[in-house]
């Protein structure tokens, strides 16, 4: 026997010796579905509004817009979706229907139809073109549509539903892998609804459109879609808010649809209950402040890369859910540059943040292995670089810690911490510590009020120190925690990234302006706001001199509360406060969703005093303003 089998034979007597394999635990509550799971891991894509509502400088049209507007004689859907794909986007969302009910793809079920656009001779295909290019892009499609649509005659009556089942029908089978459906949540109102223009109130939503058989006919026909919204009856649903930010803690599993619709910051049950569901959250909101859809002048609105970055990216994806970011599509169909270029800049500061991981390949030593298996579940897994791995302790122990000895000291801001969720979201609380001056120091405390969340990740911003050793304490877990990864991370410095300058325009200097009724319209301050108690009401504003304008902004209030936003006015104009006339009327769109500035054109007018009448309100019998800018005609 020669030395190399002796020492072979001695080798493998000592391995017998030792521990065995350890069993992976048993999952604990709801889990992520296959699907869920990797759409997690997309963590950003893109939405792109872009429909008859960019024509006519509306959030929100009404249904009897006119399809002639559509043509956008620039339109390059590749150009679209390989600036998504630079930015590090995942993924696109298109509105193929908007609220108005008019249809980017040549349906068959709605003459309100692309069909109907000089656009390529009535032969486009917007859905389409986005499609192709998103496969050619490697990044996935997905598509937004609206189940309340303004246009259809039948829309409030049982004749829609044929009509809408077709559409999602048509979408999901002509174009390919649709890696998740939109539902939007706004619904009925007043309408054109095929002529009677009239309010239609379709009751509890999910009873109208079945939001059961539409999750089944989905199923059907592509069992790989994400179904967002839907009643909550899918997979995904909204964070909560339209500024692109969810609350934290945040949880995947939910008992109830009150607990998902509550959307608010709660502790976990320890225990878990039988009915829990994994639904996650998508945080949505549009990178340029003007709304979801393209408007004239909106460029000096974006929102800039460090905005971006510190209240979007981290408090939706840093907080384990998913986001949704809009950039819209202009008139020619292109997107805007000022958007492309906050995009870029943002891509490439995430770029930069997730570039360098200070804790990889670092030494680590847990306080409990499970089972003793270092190989399958040890400290190390935390830092292998591998999503699937992961640090775990024996079942029954639901606390402990991992100390990491980095290779060399590394200064971080952002730790990120994520779990392995196909057993679960399991961690309750926890806190990070560093090494600093031969003691360690809290750079991440618990929170014994409402606990920390993990799940798919979170990313904590902490006191940037320098250090060769971190320390995770699990402090409190629903099970066993399994931890697959922790990583130490540093926030580009933004001044370098250059973010483009606010430049937004506020219109006509109000200095000179008198206005007895209401002057906190006119303060220039979008946090005070008039109120009156009734609506219709209406204030006169004397500019001073005549201007020739052409547009107004309406800021409704910003206190959060929806209670006499006003959403209907009529604008009217005069030289000498005496002969009046009305240069619009209508509606500013969405709201109770995103109450944000809404622009309104009109025919260029010479005027010196303005009459604002705001005519409806959502909710209550008053009436609000925070702001009116006017503007001067170009
Ligand atoms: C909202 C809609 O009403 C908006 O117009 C927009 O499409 C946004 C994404 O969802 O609820």
């Amino acid at each position: 026997m020669n030395h190399k089998i002796i020492s072979g034979i001695i080798a493998a007597l000592l391995a017998g010796t030792a521990a065995t394999a350890a069993e992976p635990p048993a999952p604990c509550g709801a889990v992520p579905t296959e699907q869920q799971l990797k759409w997690l891991r997309m963590e950003w894509y893109a939405f792109v509004h872009f429909g008859l509502n960019t024509y006519t400088n509306k959030e929100w049209g009404y249904g009897d817009e006119d399809p002639k507007m559509f043509n956008p004689s620039k339109f390059d859907a590749d150009k679209i979706v390989s600036t998504f794909k630079q930015a590090g986007m995942k993924g696109m969302i298109y509105t193929a229907k908007h609220h108005d009910g008019f249809c980017l793809w040549p349906t068959k079920s709605t003459e309100h139809n692309i069909t109907k656009s000089p656009w390529k001779d009535g032969k486009g295909d917007v859905a389409k073109e986005f499609a192709d290019a998103c496969k050619k892009n490697k990044i996935k499609f997905g598509v937004y549509l609206s189940p309340w649509d303004r246009n259809c005659a039948e829309y409030g009556k049982p004749g829609y539903l044929d009509v809408y089942y077709k559409q999602i029908s048509e979408l999901l089978t002509n174009y390919g892998p649709i890696f998740e459906i939109w539902f939007d949540g706004a619904n009925g109102g007043d309408g054109y609804y095929g002529g009677a223009k009239e309010r239609r109130n379709i009751g509890k939503a999910d009873d109208y459109y079945n939001f059961t058989k539409v999750v089944e006919l989905i199923r059907g026909l592509q069992p790989k879609c994400i179904i967002w919204g839907a009643a909550c009856r899918g997979d995904a649903t909204w964070g909560g808010s339209e500024k692109g930010f969810v609350l934290y803690p945040y949880w995947n599993v939910h008992t109830n649809q009150g607990d998902i619709n509550a959307r608010q910051k709660r502790k976990m049950d320890d225990t878990p209950a039988k009915n829990e569901r994994w639904v996650s959250f998508e945080a949505d909101t549009t990178i340029n402040g003007a709304g979801w859809f393209w408007h004239p002048n909106q460029a000096g609105r974006v929102k800039n890369p460090e905005h971006l970055m510190n209240e979007v990216y981290m408090k939706s994806v840093g907080y384990g859910a998913n986001l949704i970011l809009n950039v819209a599509a202009n008139r020619d169909g292109e997107l805007d540059p000022a958007d492309v270029d906050a995009l870029q800049r943002f891509g490439e500061a995430r770029r930069q943040l997730l570039s360098t991981d200070f804790a990889a390949k670092a030494k680590g030593t847990a306080s409990n292995v499970r089972g003793g298996d270092k190989k399958n579940f040890g400290a190390s897994k935390l830092v292998d670089g591998d999503i699937e791995s992961y640090w775990c302790t024996d079942d029954g122990v639901t606390t402990g810690d991992v100390v990491l000895k980095l290779a060399k000291p590394a200064t971080f801001d952002v730790v990120r911490v994520r779990e392995q969720i196909r057993l679960g979201q399991r961690v309750q609380d926890f806190a990070i510590d560093a090494w600093v001056n031969g003691a360690w120091e809290t750079i991440d405390a618990e929170d014994p009020q409402n606990g920390k969340s993990i799940g798919n990740q979170v990313m904590r911003r902490v006191k940037p120190v320098t250090t060769d050793q971190v320390r995770l304490r699990i402090t409190k877990s629903r099970a066993c925690p399994c931890i697959s990864e922790l990583s130490l991370l540093k926030m580009p410095d933004f001044s370098k990234i250059s973010a483009p300058a606010d430049k937004q325009d506020t219109g006509l200097a109000k200095k000179d302006w008198k206005c007895a009724e209401a002057p906190k319209a006119i303060d220039g301050k979008a946090d005070t706001f008039w109120h009156a108690d009734k609506a219709p009401a209406s204030f006169t504003v004397d500019m001073g001199a005549v201007h020739k304008v052409a547009s107004f902004s309406y800021t409704p209030r910003q206190d959060g509360k929806v209670q006499d936003m006003t959403d209907r006015y009529t604008m009217e104009l005069s030289k000498d406060g005496k002969a009046w006339k009305k240069v619009s009327e209508g509606e500013f769109g969405n709201l109770r969703a995103n109450p944000i500035e809404q622009h309104i054109e009109f025919p260029a007018t010479e005027a010196r005093y303005f009459r604002f009448t705001a005519t409806r309100s959502i909710e209550g019998s008053g009436s609000s303003a925070a702001e009116i800018n006017i503007y001067p005609a170009k």
